[in-house]
């Protein structure tokens, strides 16, 4: 098949955002905040700064709250000192000509007693524990047995939600996108696998969907529609998340986001860093039932991504493990040069090594 690369470098409009390109930075768990504060630092701001040419930036996944932690060293956008932090993240991407979206983080149930207020327990839909693992101080944990969330103690999540998303604003972030996906709290309320209540917010389909818009909602009341997105993974089983009927499931939810006209959905096609084919899913059909953009994400390498822009299957794509290793990944995928291989061991955790020190193709040339 004859492709055009251009497509890959053309710019992109999302909402009123002029995109350079149609390459995203994907979210990605990095564990570096600053210990204690869980705020980030300088070197965090140096990692992104490195990245800022891809057309747009997710941020790795801030917890909105102390109980919307699951793993150690994650930074969160709660506390005026994590506000401080993300500043200088924002301002190192905009002065790279960059555009930086927050992804707002509560794991729900894939946490563990240690790193929850007061060492109590972790909070889902309903007391059913996740077969997943977490990492704490001490290195791989199980997850903690969770507590059923209190019918009354929901809006009070919704609220850290639209705090969040104040935060983000005053940290001088362009756009929001709600981490519905990968098994945490908003995709435990949407799967039925881990969603067994029987008042609004379970059960039937619109009131699994119920939760995420009212999250989606509160961050309207603060952003404009235009830089708010969603990213979604219906069939990932990631972090023990199971649901029945997915095509209805996420039907729903994208036809009640298409209603509220948010900027984009950010959907990963497979299971979360695997098989893209894990489950019979039609993702051009959500595409299609949305009205804003399609991030496409998961195992894109340079020719499956020009391939689906030029079939018109997605208007962005979004790269996780590639950016890790190649702050200059958009030139390299330019240029077709080959590409740093990502080190497994330096993923979580850790400082500049695997994090900032990885070369470009001017510094590997030199
Ligand atoms: C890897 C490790 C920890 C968290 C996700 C936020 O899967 C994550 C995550 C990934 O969405």
């Amino acid at each position: 098949m004859t492709q055009d690369a251009n497509v890959l470098f053309s710019p992109f409009r999302l909402g009123d955002l002029q995109l350079r390109n149609r390459i995203v930075m994907a979210p990605l768990t990095r564990n570096r905040a600053t210990k204690g504060a869980d705020a980030p630092n300088d070197l965090n701001a140096d990692y992104y700064r490195q990245r800022a040419s891809a057309g747009l930036i997710i941020s790795e996944a801030a917890q909105i709250s102390q109980q919307g932690q699951g793993y150690i060293w994650t930074p969160g956008i709660y506390s005026e000192a994590q506000v401080e932090g993300w500043r200088k993240v924002t301002e190192a991407v905009h002065r790279q000509g960059g555009l930086i979206f927050i992804q707002l983080w509560h794991v729900g149930r894939v946490s563990h007693v240690s790193l929850q207020p007061d060492g109590g327990q972790p909070v889902a839909p309903s007391a059913i524990a996740a077969k997943t693992k977490t990492f704490i101080e001490t290195g791989f944990a199980d997850v903690s047995e969770p507590r059923a969330l209190e019918l009354d103690e929901i809006p009070g999540i919704v609220a850290d939600y639209k705090k969040a998303a104040e935060n983000a604003k005053r940290a001088g972030f362009d756009g929001v996108e709600i981490h519905g996906a990968n098994g945490y709290l908003i995709d435990q309320f949407l799967k039925d696998g881990s969603n067994k209540r029987t008042d609004a917010y379970g059960g039937s389909i619109e009131n699994r969907i119920r939760f995420a818009l009212e999250v989606t909602d509160a961050i309207l009341a603060v952003w404009d529609r235009a830089r708010v997105g969603i990213r979604l993974s219906p069939v990932s089983p990631a972090n023990d998340a199971v649901d029945s009927a997915p095509a209805k499931t996420f039907g729903a939810l994208v036809a009640a986001l298409s209603a509220r006209k948010i900027a984009y959905i950010h959907v990963i096609e497979g299971a979360t860093g695997g098989p893209r084919d894990i489950a019979p899913f039609d993702f051009l059909a959500l595409r299609k039932a949305f009205a804003g953009a399609y991030i496409g994400n998961n195992g894109y390498t340079r020719e499956l991504a020009i391939d689906v822009l030029n079939q018109n299957r997605a208007d962005l794509v979004a790269f996780g493990k590639a950016f890790i290793a190649n702050p200059d990944l958009v030139e390299r995928l330019r240029r077709n040069a080959p590409l740093n291989e990502p080190d497994r061991n330096t993923f979580y955790g850790g400082a500049e090594e695997g994090y900032t020190d990885y070369p470009t193709l001017e510094e590997t040339a030199r």
